[in-house]
């Protein structure tokens, strides 16, 4: 199983620790888990920063980095060590595997928090921290400040600013390593392996959720956590809402299936979607939308290349699909006109695609904190989603392309010279996946 070396750990907290410098200290908190029902909780997913600056992923956990600190630079506190609560919840690394396992200078438990963490505190002019995600913690690092303003008089020895901290590890993680691509890579893989897998097994008559079931099967079999986002399985109409996860509906020999699945590995995410005929062969007019989706989906891969805009990305993509929607008899006027209106909204009210990384929707967002257009980058890892949805009740749309929904979404690491396709592997041009739909042996799976 791939899995990130200690050393790239080590390489990300040093390159954070530079950044801000050796008078500040940066405090991150995990989430607590959250209740489901009644005494059992949500599966639990750790903060992507804490997984991103050292892989820990146990509860609650605090890490702290304070550049050339005596007693330590990289502090990791984790859950206590306790057997009777590890009967019921499970093993813990504690202060001893934190630094053991996790290469923590030092480690304490969650206990002693209020005892220890303001030693790392004290004598540092800034604090990097992200106010106002976690209201308790907040109330701690406020009470942690006071009592080193009381304890040194008021004077100096405390942080006197408090400075958002994301800005610094979004712009890390918006650029992977070489070690990330790699497991990008293999999220990616089992992804198109599980769609394809689904293309093959996909029959009229079934439901929504057995495609949701044999994707999430093979996300778990290779060794993945599970998917990295609800699955989105919708046919016919369903495809047209674009966060269907109800998955419940039967699947009509008609329906067009849009399938928005990713597999989670090693906390990273791989996210594609593929939109192909139930019943093997596309309606003239489902072929007639499909084809220009895919043709804007090439355009805009074709677009990507180190230098290139965010913004101006999302403006050729809605000028492409405008004039796709005018060609196809949606929209009637000139494309200029309708761009300026917004008028493509109607069949394409999303953007053409997000950050991929240990967040589906990875941080490192489209502005800068100088708010500019993101500039693309080597090592950056896109989705590329262009989308046209035409509701069953659309009655301004022509009738053969009611109710008919595709998106069709790849994701695309930006290389030196232009591109690299990771979800190559899964085919989307019209005769591989009408070949490939329903193409599987029925008695191939259990049940
Ligand atoms: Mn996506």
């Amino acid at each position: 199983m791939e899995a990130l070396s200690k050393q790239e750990f080590a390489r990300r907290r040093a390159r954070l620790m530079e950044d801000i410098g050796d008078e500040a200290v940066a405090v991150f908190v995990g989430p607590p888990p959250r209740p489901r029902s009644n005494d059992t909780s949500y599966p639990y997913r750790p903060s992507s920063d804490i997984l991103y600056l050292s892989g820990f992923h146990e509860p609650q956990a605090v890490l702290v980095l304070a550049p050339g600190h005596d007693d330590g630079e990289f502090v990791l506190f984790a859950p206590d060590r306790d057997p009777k609560v590890e009967q019921w919840e499970g093993r813990r690394a504690g202060p001893e595997g934190a630094v053991e396992d996790y290469g923590a200078d030092a480690a304490f438990g969650l206990s002693e928090l209020d005892e220890e963490l303001p030693k790392w505190l004290a004598d540092r002019k800034r604090l990097y921290y992200t106010l106002g995600s976690d209201d308790d913690f907040d109330e701690r690092v406020v009470g942690w400040i006071q009592e080193l303003r009381h304890r040194r008089h008021g004077v100096s020895g405390m942080p006197s600013a408090v400075v958002d901290v994301r800005d610094l590890v979004y712009t890390a993680r918006l650029t992977k390593s070489d070690e990330e691509i790699e497991i990008l890579k293999k999220a990616c893989q089992i992804s198109s392996q599980a769609h394809i897998l689904a293309m093959q097994h996909c029959r009229p008559e079934i439901y929504e959720y057995e495609l949701q079931a044999l994707l999430e099967y093979h996300f778990r079999q290779q060794g993945g956590e599970g998917p990295a986002y609800p699955s989105i399985v919708g046919a016919g109409d369903n495809a047209t809402i674009l966060h269907y996860t109800d998955n419940k509906s039967r699947i009509g020999a008609d329906d067009v299936v849009l399938i928005d699945a990713g597999c989670e590995y090693q906390y990273y995410a791989g996210d594609i979607t593929r939109s192909f005929p139930a019943g093997g062969t596309f309606s003239p007019a489902q072929r007639d939308i499909y084809q220009a989706v895919l043709q804007v989906q090439q355009a805009a891969i074709g677009d990507l290349e180190p230098g290139f805009s965010y913004e101006e990305l999302q403006a050729n993509t809605r000028r492409r699909l405008t004039e796709a929607m005018v060609d196809l008899g949606l929209l009637t006027g000139s494309v200029e006109q309708l761009v300026e209106e917004e008028k493509y909204r109607d069949y394409y009210p999303h953007s053409i695609g997000h950050p991929l990384g240990i967040d589906v929707h990875d941080v490192g967002l489209f502005r800068t904190s100088e708010d500019e257009s993101r500039i693309f980058r080597e090592n950056m890892v896109m989705t590329i989603e262009p989308g046209l949805y035409v509701p069953a009740s659309d009655e301004s749309a022509p009738e053969e392309m009611r109710g008919v929904g595709i998106r069709i979404e790849d994701d695309v690491l930006i290389t030196a010279s232009g591109t690299e396709n990771l979800t190559a592997h899964c085919p989307k041009a019209v005769d591989d996946i009408e070949q490939l739909v329903g193409s599987a042996d029925r008695s191939a799976l259990p049940g």
